[in-house]
């Protein structure tokens, strides 16, 4: 149990991952795979400046999601989110960049639709909260433990982008 916390605790506070080196989660959602919204919400990020550090296509188990939404298992909505979510793939990915996790969030919109702005994913792309098409991680403390959850430290890729001089 200790060596779980410790190593947990490791993975948290890895140094690197602030400043431009910040990362953050980002999940496209089953209805926006099904909807075709993959190429368009990827390209949104690259066109921002962010940079890929990893991205695959997974169908997620329900004890992943269980855990990825371990915050929300008391509420009325958790069994049909950990149902949708289980409903087909996922797009997982994460993103880097400075303060990449807030404007993540920024650009995704409100976790409500009808609450986004236009211009946002949210708000130019779903209609209910049940079907909200993608997920970002709320925090870089979230973002790091998202990350771990579900990718593997190798997955992580190191690559230096050519374009990086002209973002920073
Ligand atoms: P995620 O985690 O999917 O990016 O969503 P948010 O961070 O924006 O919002 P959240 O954690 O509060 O909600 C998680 C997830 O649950 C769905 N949901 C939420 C729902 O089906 N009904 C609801 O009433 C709420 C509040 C949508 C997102």
């Amino acid at each position: 149990m200790i060596c779980f916390f410790l190593s947990l605790f490791a993975q948290v506070f890895q140094p690197g991952w602030t400043g431009v080196n910040e990362r953050t989660f980002i999940a496209i959602k089953p209805d926006g795979v099904q909807r075709k919204l993959v190429g368009e919400i990827v390209q949104r990020f690259e066109k921002k400046g962010f940079k890929l550090v990893a991205l695959k296509l997974v169908k997620a188990s329900e004890d992943l999601l269980q855990d990825h939404y371990w915050d929300l298992r008391s509420k009325p909505f958790f069994r049909g989110l950990i149902s949708y979510m289980s409903s087909g793939p996922v797009v997982a990915m994460v993103w880097q960049g400075l303060d990449v996790v807030k404007t993540a969030r920024k650009m995704l919109g409100e976790t409500n639709p009808a609450e986004s702005l236009p211009g946002t994913i949210r708000g130019d792309y779903c209609v209910d909260v049940g079907r909200n098409v993608i997920h970002g991680s709320d925090s870089v403390v979230s973002a790091q433990k998202e990350i771990s959850l579900w990718f593997r430290q190798k997955e992580l890729q190191h690559w230096e982008s050519s374009s990086n001089p002209w973002i920073y």
